[in-house]
């Protein structure tokens, strides 16, 4: 009983002490199940307050046969260039719910990036070459971002107060319920887990040269 008025006291002196921050570092640390840093995932933080959503222009190019980024992250409304840095020619597709297109057999930049307006995942495929593969998570939130190769991200600048945490990962073997989050302090730092399927690589071009290009 003591433990627990002294615990919601705390709570309560964490939030009216975020009420006085004005911005916070906010570090996610993402594993496996193996404890083993999970790169290639998206975290989106949602919040009550909703934000009015800035696009973002990114690109996912076509180099040595395979799409970079593997995973990207955009606020819905954001657009997409798609440029080929090969010598061959892509078509780049998607049949996803979220967006529906195809880029006709080009070679260079095509002439128009492509506008993301509806929130959900996006998978990205190639006609010409099957093994291609990539995704783009199209989110309800600006907050949103992928995990390096270290299974971190990081923003530098968030608004202190209370989230809804949603991470995502192309190999994730379940939907993950989302987690409420609190930002209170000025420098903060949370780790979560998440079960893949630990078969699964990266999209790569095949190693034989000839026919494959
Ligand atoms: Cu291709």
């Amino acid at each position: 009983m003591k433990l627990a008025l002294i615990a919601s006291g705390l709570v309560v002196a964490l939030i009216s002490y975020a009420s006085q921050l004005s911005a916070a570092s906010l570090t996610i640390n993402l594993t496996n199940q193996q404890q083993q840093p999970l790169a290639d995932a998206v975290v989106e933080l949602r919040s009550l307050s909703n934000p009015e959503l800035k696009q973002q222009r990114i690109q996912v190019a076509q180099q040595a046969l395979t799409f970079v980024p593997f995973v990207s992250a955009i606020p819905a409304g954001s657009v997409v260039e798609f440029p080929n840095l090969d010598k061959t020619r892509h078509h780049v597709y998607s049949f996803s719910p979220a967006k529906q297109f195809e880029i006709q057999l080009y070679a260079d930049k095509p002439e128009a990036p492509i506008t993301f307006d509806t929130p959900g995942i996006v998978a990205l495929g190639c006609n010409i070459h099957d093994y291609m593969q990539a995704y783009i998570y199209v989110s309800e939130s600006n907050l949103v971002a992928v995990s390096d190769g270290a299974g971190q991200l990081n923003w530098p600048d968030i608004a202190p107060g209370g989230y809804q945490l949603y991470i995502w990962h192309p190999w994730q073997l379940a939907d993950r319920q989302p987690t409420a989050l609190d930002v209170v302090m000025p420098v903060q730092t949370a780790a979560y887990t998440l079960a893949v399927d630990l078969s699964q690589q990266k999209p790569q071009a095949p190693q034989r040269g000839f026919g494959s290009r």
